[in-house]
């Protein structure tokens, strides 16, 4: 089978146990489930609760405790988008190949939903005690709530965010711009990958270089955005090139000019593979999407 086929059929188990925890569209609150359930089903790669579901098996962990996870981790993830994508943020009219939430729904409705997203996320992640079978696995399940819930917090992705809206227009250096990367995109890939071993009792030496992982996986994967921004097909991407540049954002490139940007995600990327090579046990799937992601071209 080839990678790509591998691939899609990973997308699709995890849009089916994405599908199972979405809200029904009822009740007073339809119009805002109808907004959440339109951003979710918007589609997106799916890394995320693919990470939680790869590390999972890999330490043997049981799919009932890890599949709420799963969808919580993508609602959270497509909360930020959202929210990302308002007037007030990065003003996207288009995301995931379709019109953003708030141009279809409206501004109000579209933070709405955010919050929807971010609360039902939660709740959807605490669902995971009901099958818990022991007191490890409950102690286990409050570990990986804790872990969510601070990368994606203040002193995770919304930290990054607020730096980066702050630097906006400003000239900043170097440090201020790994603080955006690791908190803005590296903190949410490093819990994907971090859960679903804490989900399965992984050793915690093994969860703390998972998470090692995940931190250069995450900023590689953000130096490459920021790359394909200037070298980008435009055909590939599906969006514009060169908005970064026109904008005056502050990217690794524009920071450390272009070859110093690509030997970064080369150096990360060896130090990631080198960690994920050391642990106890092997995904060959996993190792191969890591490499893919940091050499993407769309
Ligand atoms: C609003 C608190 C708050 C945070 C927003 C996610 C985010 C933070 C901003 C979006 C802009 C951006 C380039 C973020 C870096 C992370 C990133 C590359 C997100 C996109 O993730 P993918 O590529 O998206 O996994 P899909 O659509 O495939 O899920």
């Amino acid at each position: 089978m080839s990678f790509d086929e591998e691939i899609r059929i990973r997308t699709a188990h995890c849009n089916d146990v994405i599908l199972k925890f979405l809200p029904l569209e009822e009740g007073y609150a339809k119009e805002v489930i109808e907004a959440m359930n339109y951003s979710v089903n918007a589609g997106g790669k799916r890394l995320r609760p693919m990470f939680i579901y790869e590390t999972n098996k890999m330490y043997c962990g049981r799919p009932e405790i890890c599949e709420p996870f799963m969808a919580a981790i993508e609602m959270i993830h497509t909360y930020s988008l959202v929210h990302d994508d308002l007037p007030e943020m990065d003003n996207d009219e288009y995301r995931r190949g379709r019109k953003t939430t708030h141009a279809v729904y409206g501004q109000g409705m579209a933070v709405l939903a955010g919050d929807g997203l971010l609360n039902f996320g939660y709740e959807t992640a605490i669902r995971a005690f009901e099958a818990a079978d022991n007191a490890e696995e409950t102690e286990n399940i409050a570990q990986a709530l804790l872990l969510l819930a601070a990368n994606a917090g203040i002193y995770g992705m919304v930290g990054g965010q607020c730096a980066d809206l702050v630097s906006e227009n400003e000239k900043i250096d170097d440090s201020t711009l790994l603080y955006i990367h690791k908190h803005k995109t590296a903190c949410m890939i490093e819990s994907g990958l971090q859960i679903g071993a804490i989900l399965a009792g992984a050793p915690s030496e093994e969860v703390r270089n998972l998470g090692r992982i995940g931190e250069d996986i995450g900023i590689a994967f953000q130096i490459q955005d920021d790359i394909l921004d200037v070298e980008g097909n435009i055909e590939e991407l599906g969006k514009t090139i060169g908005k970064d540049a026109v904008e005056g954002k502050n990217t690794y490139v524009s920071i450390h000019g272009i070859e110093n940007a690509k030997a970064d995600v080369r150096k990360r990327t060896d130090e990631a593979l080198k960690l994920f090579d050391g642990l106890s046990v092997k995904n060959d799937f996993l190792r191969e999407l890591m490499i893919k992601l940091v050499e993407r071209t769309n």
